[in-house]
């Protein structure tokens, strides 16, 4: 049994473009259109019925819920905030507080203004400064009823997809570019988390705590060869740990948002730099269970992903942790583990603030389309019905009492 603290959150993550519906002015949007598999279309139609799916998540007693305000919207064109759209995101966030949901506010999940995304996106040099206008505009909105603010969401996946791998837009594939939009996105960080502290200060609000959500992967070797074991060090520095000790060195960063799903099953076919930075095993080594999309089912790589936190002696928050499945009972079984997980590594003396689930709903799940389901909650397209899970309700009652058997 684990008994998690009194003070714990307890919750859901979702994000704009995945759940809303048509985000027409995005990047993401154009590139479904033109060049795409799937369509994000009208999603979850979340943008219309945010209030009820509170409402439902206050149901599963969730005290606490992540979303991400979506830049396109806020700012339809460059320098003109839409003084509409951040009305309704006072909406959405009062709509929150009025149910007792804490509210986690992420301000950059993979999608970007269509304006920005045709100036270069994040290789531009003024990257920062449009990014920075949005920040201004979005916190100085919400900041009387928002308290955790996420500025970007697992960056180092986006550029990954967006700039290496090349399958999400712009459809990059050089390392000279990703590393470019790398150092935008941190210097961005860096400055957003000095403007927000600011705002908070200049009209004498509490400080806020600002942070970024990390994707952490347990990465293992799959024969230990010193050639395996090699990669795994350059990717546990590189898509681990550089990103955030860079905001530490910075002293930007108040908590660490961290989103874990699985482990990575390191084999590098050579000494090349391509081959030891992403090649991984094809034959089918792992032994571990997977979700639909392929991802090995790893409790005990989240202990050890949080253990090595330790050292930057800063609180944890786990902003996203997840199974795509059409077995709802492994749901469950996979939240217990990744529970329990959680519970060895604050044993063992890590500060973790709280626990947010992805998702609260099934959603566009970018490239994949809708096929995954990672919802506590089903949601049938055609008729956006919603169908609470068993797993919801199990999890529902960690969330009531904190306590895990
Ligand atoms: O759906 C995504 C989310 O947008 C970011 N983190 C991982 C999730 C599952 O792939």
């Amino acid at each position: 049994m684990f008994q998690f603290p009194e003070d714990f959150y307890w919750g859901a993550a979702t994000s704009a473009h995945q759940v809303e519906g048509d985000n027409t002015n995005s990047d993401w949007w154009e590139w479904e259109k033109r060049a795409a598999k799937a369509s994000s279309g009208a999603a979850c139609r979340h943008y219309d019925l945010f209030r009820q799916d509170f409402d439902l998540a206050r149901s599963l007693n969730h005290n606490c819920h992540r979303l991400s305000v979506e830049w396109s919207r806020v700012m339809p064109q460059e320098g003109r905030p839409s003084a509409d759209q951040l009305r309704h995101y006072q909406e959405v966030i009062s709509a929150l507080r009025e149910r007792g949901l804490e509210p986690v506010v992420t301000l950059h999940h993979f999608t970007n203004p269509l304006w920005f995304s045709r100036k270069g996106g994040w290789l531009n040099r003024d990257s920062e400064k449009h990014f920075l206008d949005f920040v201004e505009n979005t916190v100085g909105a919400l900041c009387d009823k928002v308290r955790f603010w996420v500025t970007i969401n697992e960056p180092m996946v986006y550029v990954y997809h967006a700039y290496i791998l090349g399958v999400w837009p712009p459809q990059e594939k050089s390392f000279l570019k990703a590393r470019c939009a790398t150092g935008n996105l941190a210097s961005s960080h860096i400055k957003a988390y000095q403007l927000i502290h600011g705002i908070y200060k200049k009209k004498n609000l509490a400080p806020p705590a600002v942070s970024i959500a990390k994707n952490l992967q347990a990465f293992e070797a799959c024969i230990p060869t010193l050639k395996n074991k090699f990669a795994v060090y350059l990717r546990e520095r590189g898509f681990n740990s550089a990103f955030l000790e860079r905001l530490v060195r910075h002293k930007a960063i108040d908590f660490i948002g961290v989103n874990y799903y699985t482990r990575s099953l390191v084999e590098a076919a050579s000494w090349q730099s391509r081959s030891l930075l992403l090649d991984t095993c094809r034959k089918g080594h792992s032994r571990l269970p997977q979700n639909t999309l392929g991802w090995d089912i790893y409790p005990e790589g989240l202990y050890r992903v949080l253990l090595r936190l330790k050292r930057f002696q800063l609180p944890v928050f786990i902003l996203e942790n997840g199974i795509c499945t059409g077995d709802d009972a492994r749901r469950w079984d996979f939240i217990r583990e990744h529970l329990l997980a959680l519970g060895r590594a604050m044993q063992d003396g890590l500060q973790v603030r709280g626990y947010l689930y992805w998702s609260l709903l099934d959603n566009f799940e970018w490239d994949k389309g809708f096929d995954p389901r990672f919802g506590l909650i089903e949601v049938d397209y055609r008729t956006q019905e919603r169908r609470v899970r068993e797993s919801a309700r199990r999890f529902a009652e960690v969330c009531k009492t904190g306590k895990l058997e």
